[in-house]
C-alpha cells in the first residue's frame, strides 16, 4: 500500500515535470525600487502580462524577481522593459 502511493507520487510529478520539455528560460532580475510590501505584486502583474512569459516569482527581502519564459515568445530586453513602464527599472541580475 505504501510502495503504491510512493510509486503514484513519482508518477505524479513525473507528470507535473512534463512542461519542463517546452524551451524555457529563467533568468533574475534585480528590481532595486521594490522596497514595500506594495511593491512586488505590482512587478509581479508587469512581468506576468508580458506575453510568453509563464511564471514570475518575487523575492522582496533580496529585491529580486525571478522569471520564466519562452524564449521563443519574449526576451530579456521585454522584461526589462515591462518593470521599467511599471515603475520599476530593473537589471539582469549576473
Ligand atoms: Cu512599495
Amino acid at each position: 500500500m505504501r510502495f503504491k502511493a510512493l510509486v503514484t507520487i513519482l508518477l505524479m510529478s513525473l507528470s507535473l515535470a512534463a512542461p519542463a520539455w517546452a524551451d524555457t528560460r529563467e533568468v533574475t532580475l534585480d528590481v532595486m525600487g521594490m522596497v514595500c510590501p506594495a511593491c512586488p505584486p505590482n512587478v509581479k502583474y508587469a512581468l506576468e502580462s508580458v506575453d510568453g512569459v509563464t511564471h514570475a516569482e518575487m523575492n522582496p527581502r533580496e529585491r529580486q524577481a525571478i522569471v520564466r519564459f519562452d524564449p521563443a515568445r519574449t526576451n530579456v530586453e521585454a522584461l526589462l522593459q515591462a518593470t521599467d513602464d511599471a515603475g520599476y527599472p530593473s537589471t539582469l541580475k549576473h
